[in-house]
């Protein structure tokens, strides 16, 4: 095969063997007897590996030894934990151009993007082994006199990740470096769609685990369609799954979660608009919404999907957009003096197809057309032109989120007018206002402004840093996973109350006397 780009040398020093992949507790492979499904890569069309799918028994093999590896797992010190944590980021950080590499190859984001999100596992890992030291409960006054009390949190136990293609290793580790520190083992269900890229992550990692001694299981992985999914949501010894991708995944793992009283944390879909004032820095607004429209060809949950734009700006909003489109060049993610890759797989072009067709059905009016690329280096049949048009944001194909590079505009009077319409659509992930003016942005900001769980100022939506809580409120699911205080969803509380007196004082003062 030829192999320009250099794949399987990266595949080499990731430490991945090109046979027996699937699903692992730790490094060895556990042979379900399964056929192999192909991974493909969308950049060429080319099959990359064989990986096996596990099944119900493979599920059965990887949550018993999580069960024992958590009896150890939650022994270890935190800050032990987190130097181990600490050396998974050294060893990403060894591997950060390999992995990023397949991970542009695998799923087609630029090579740029690919080793941005290594850069964003990297960073998780080292804000875990801070977080390691930093597991605080609160200590509050006792009511009744010679007692003492605080909180404490201990870890859950198995937490189940599903993660979706289109960031198929950086969810992951937000998810899996805090619940280590938090003392947790982790089930990995990765897409289908990047397989590759998991079994990459879970080499790196099982081979440190390993090193210290540590039984398998802490990291595990399985390889499988959504019934693997549906075994972790219905499965009560799995206290926490924690599951990213489209609100229609989301709504039935949140339900299989929810019946038997489990906890979930949902990141879904988002429908990302940004608002772009007659105050706007119009170089910034620009840059800032073509990145956020057409990178990572619109496939990210924080992609922008809406603009919205005063009046008086308008026709120089979309000129300039349209403009900067044309010089977009489309082609092989792994080649830098491209900007958009294509698309995942052939039912996400239809997708598109779909939505292209809708948006005009209802009135909407191009700006520059989509369409499917064909001819040469785009032999995948994945490659599409990112679309612009004037719409309405009451159309159902504007209030949906189509995973593709569609960007809809939306003109607006006033600011009050405009954030309605941001707000005016089931999700609530991500949002951004353009403007210089400091009442429009204070506005946009406030408890009246963006009902979103992300909202900036002079940024485009997508493009968060680890470090702030990641997620967003109604279809979106309400979870938040990454920075912040997220660790908290990977831990049980419990509140301690110590008598150290000589005699039992009930609380509220009640007397209780015989
Ligand atoms: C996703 O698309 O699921 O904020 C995650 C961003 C990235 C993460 C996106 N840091 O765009």
């Amino acid at each position: 095969m030829t192999d320009p780009f250099g794949i399987s040398l990266s595949l080499q020093k990731i430490g991945i063997e090109a046979e027996n992949l699937g699903s692992s507790t730790g490094l060895d492979w556990l042979d379900s007897g399964e056929k192999a499904i192909a991974s493909f890569s969308p950049a060429d069309g080319k099959s990359i590996a064989q990986v096996q799918s596990g099944n119900a028994e493979t599920y059965e093999a990887i949550i018993a030894q999580a069960q024992i590896a958590f009896e150890k797992w939650r022994t270890v010190p935190a800050p032990q934990r987190g130097e181990i944590v600490r050396e998974i980021g050294n060893a990403l950080r060894e591997v950060k151009a390999d992995l990023g590499k397949l991970v542009s190859y695998e799923m087609g984001k630029s090579y740029q993007e690919g080793l941005g999100e290594v850069q964003e596992m990297i960073d998780i890992c080292d804000f875990a082994v801070g977080l390691s030291r930093q597991l605080y409960g609160l200590t509050m006054h006792s009511e009744r006199p010679g007692h003492r009390m605080y909180e404490q949190w201990h870890p859950l136990g198995i937490v189940g990740i599903i993660s979706a293609f289109n960031f198929p290793v950086a969810v992951w580790s937000w998810n899996a470096a805090l619940a280590w520190v938090c003392g947790d083992v982790c089930v990995w269900k990765p897409s289908e769609k990047a397989p590759l890229s998991a079994l990459a992550c879970q080499h790196i990692a099982g081979r440190i685990f390993a090193k210290h001694g540590m039984p398998e299981g802490i990291c595990s992985v399985i390889v499988g369609d959504y019934q693997v999914g549906e075994l972790l949501s219905q499965d009560p010894r799995v206290p926490l799954v924690s599951a990213t991708g489209s609100t229609r995944m989301g709504k039935l793992v949140g339900k299989a979660v929810g019946e038997r009283l489990g906890r979930s944390l949902l990141e879904l879909g988002g429908n990302n608009a940004i608002i772009i004032t007659e105050n706007a820095d119009l170089d910034i607004a620009i840059r800032g919404a073509l990145f956020g429209a057409v990178g990572t060809a619109g496939q990210r949950c924080t992609t922008t999907r809406r603009l919205i734009v005063q009046e008086n700006v308008y026709e120089e909003v979309k000129s300039r957009l349209a403009s900067a489109y044309s010089k977009l060049v489309i082609g092989n993610p792994l080649d830098e003096k491209n900007h958009v890759g294509p698309l995942i797989d052939q039912d996400a072009v239809k997708g598109y197809l779909a939505a292209i067709e809708k948006v005009k059905a209802e009135g909407g009016k191009v700006v520059v057309d989509g369409g499917l690329l064909s001819g040469d280096g785009y032999e995948s049949g994945c490659y599409v032109k990112p679309a612009i048009f004037e719409a309405e944001n009451h159309f159902a194909i504007v209030q949906h989120e189509t995973f593709a590079p569609i960007l809809y505009l939306i003109k607006y009077k006033t600011l009050p007018e405009a954030i309605a319409l941001q707000n005016g659509v089931p999700q609530g992930l991500s949002s951004a206002i353009m403007t210089t003016h400091m009442r429009e942005a204070e506005a946009f900001l406030s408890a009246a402004g963006s009902d979103c769980g992300i909202a900036n100022v002079n940024i485009g939506t997508s493009g968060a840093e680890i470090g702030g809580a990641f997620g967003g409120e109604k279809e979106t699911g309400g979870g938040r996973e990454s920075g912040s205080d997220a660790w908290k969803a990977y831990m049980r509380r419990q509140t301690n109350t110590i008598n150290y007196s000589t005699s039992l004082p009930l609380a509220q003062g009640i007397k209780f006397d015989i």
